[in-house]
């Protein structure tokens, strides 16, 4: 059976109205597991369409589905949650990796090609190549494989200079004469530039800011996709891979408009690679008042509104379960309980409502940043769950820190602050935090998990 070339057009239109339907499905908690699956759906029509309107010989094909189809499915159910990011930096490799391949071997196919298609051939092995270096280098990092300090050394911006001139020069000869020995040549060292370039160009990113890197190049992903689409002239591919690399991009410029930090400072400053400890100074003075799982139960106890403000420190210690379980306490003795997100808190996007979803918190107790701070004033108590740079107070009042400008959830205007944390060393950003020593807040040390059970224990035995 084979689809005629207008009727996979007419498939390919509902394919294309399912992936946007889903991306805005994917937009919000509420409908984002749906929206993940509307959009599976629309990749596996187009995949079945595709191939039908191909008359090809399958079995090749069926084989490297169920062999790719079995290790994403043993990925998606054995990954950690924590390990996502390092789960996304591979599966995207695998793409910029088969858009490479996909134009390598259109080029072997038909080496005399059109102006047009020699460019768009070019820009998806080089945009291929680069994504899937730059996402093994990011897996490395986020993996431990690798060092995850930012590799910083003189003359980095000449050399990568000098990689992209390279790359562009090569590509224009590529272009030039394709079919000829010299073409095939410079198309080789097209590839081999663009390996190279992948792995310069993201070996200068401290660990910690490699989630943004990946959201790039995703985005870079998606591109070579659309190039490849216009190799094999499937519109399918074209519209997916530019919806990606239209996504990627709006997501990376959301995370450093969340972090108030430039893509160049992201890539070149060597931000957040040494951990931080209780050494960096910024002058912050004060007295620091501890609280003990008694103190916290008698607060909470008596409170009408409390914002939980998760961080990074809640995935480590994996705390979202007992902060769900001490929520059902609270709001059955009759408090307000919201769950309070910043946008950039933990590791990669939306680690929180991961972690809080994955506890079943409902949906409609998940405050975003902007909705919750104008009510700050109100809450009777917020109570800080491994949080730390997303509640810094420095970002809003000391024009002379890293972080001045960048959004907080301002829990310091809260009436009372309670902060989980296993001691006082600094955040991800390397810096002290005025909010510890504030007249309004209580540190509560320990892991946030123990912590918080001792909290639900305390509740459960009624005092
Ligand atoms: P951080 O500022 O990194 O602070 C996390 C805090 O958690 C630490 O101060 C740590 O203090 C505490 N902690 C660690 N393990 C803990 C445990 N088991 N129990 C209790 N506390 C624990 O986290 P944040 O406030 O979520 O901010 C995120 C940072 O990452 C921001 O600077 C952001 O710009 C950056 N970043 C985010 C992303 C995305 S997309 N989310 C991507 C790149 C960078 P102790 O060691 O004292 O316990």
């Amino acid at each position: 059976m084979t689809l005629s070339s207008l009727g996979i057009n007419y498939v390919y239109v509902v394919c294309a109205a399912l992936f946007v339907l889903g991306l805005k499905m994917l937009s919000s908690p509420a409908t984002a597991r749906r929206g993940n699956l509307v959009s599976a759906l629309g990749m596996l029509i187009a995949i079945v369409a595709t191939l039908l309107a191909q008359g090809l010989d399958y079995r090749w094909i069926m084989i490297g589905m169920l062999i790719g189809g079995l290790i994403g499915t043993a990925g998606a159910y054995f990954v950690k949650m924590t390990a996502m990011p390092e789960m996304v930096a591979l599966f995207n490799g695998s793409g910029g990796l088969a858009s490479l391949l996909l134009s390598w071997s259109e080029y072997h196919h038909s080496p005399a090609m059109a102006p047009f298609i020699a460019l768009v051939t070019a820009l998806s092995v080089f945009i291929g190549g680069v994504a899937f270096t730059g996402s093994m280098v990011a897996y490395g990092k986020l993996a431990g494989k690798i060092s995850q300090q930012a590799v910083v050394f003189k003359g980095q911006h000449l050399v990568n200079g000098a990689i992209v001139l390279t790359a562009a020069g090569a590509a224009a000869l590529f272009y030039l004469k394709p079919d000829s020995l010299f073409g095939y040549l410079f198309f080789v060292v097209m590839i081999l530039v663009a390996l190279v370039f992948g792995v310069t160009s993201t070996i200068p990113v401290g660990g910690a800011d490699i989630p943004v890197v990946i959201s790039l190049l995703n985005s870079y992903t998606g591109l070579a996709a659309c190039a490849a689409g216009f190799v094999v002239s499937n519109n399918i591919l074209i519209v997916a891979g530019a919806l990606v690399g239209a996504s990627g991009i709006i997501l990376t410029r959301l995370m450093c408009k969340a972090m108030n930090r430039s893509l160049f400072n992201i890539f070149f400053s060597g931000f957040g690679t040494t951990t931080a400890g209780a050494g960096s100074t910024s002058g912050v003075q004060g007295e620091i008042k501890a609280a003990s799982a008694e103190d916290v139960y008698y607060i909470l106890e008596a409170a009408d509104s409390v914002a939980f403000v998760p961080g990074y420190g809640m995935a480590v210690a994996q705390a979202q379960h007992v902060v769900k379980e001490l929520g059902d306490l609270l709001e059955a003795n009759g408090t307000e309980i919201v769950y309070a997100i910043h946008p950039v808190a933990g590791r990669m996007p939306g680690h929180m409502n991961v972690l809080l979803a994955e506890a079943n918190v409902p949906y409609d107790q998940l405050v975003e940043m902007e909705d919750i701070n104008p009510r700050m004033e109100t809450m009777d108590v917020c109570v800080v769950i491994g949080a730390n740079d997303v509640v810094n107070p420095a970002a809003v009042n000391d024009a002379k820190s890293p972080i001045y400008g960048m959004p907080i959830i301002e829990t310091y205007r809260a009436k009372t602050v309670i902060v989980l944390k296993r001691s006082m060393h600094a955040g991800f950003a390397g810096i002290e935090n005025a909010l510890f020593y504030g007249e309004n807040t209580r540190m509560y040390f320990g892991d946030a998990k123990t912590s918080l059970q001792a909290v639900v224990a305390e509740f459960k035995s009624g005092n």
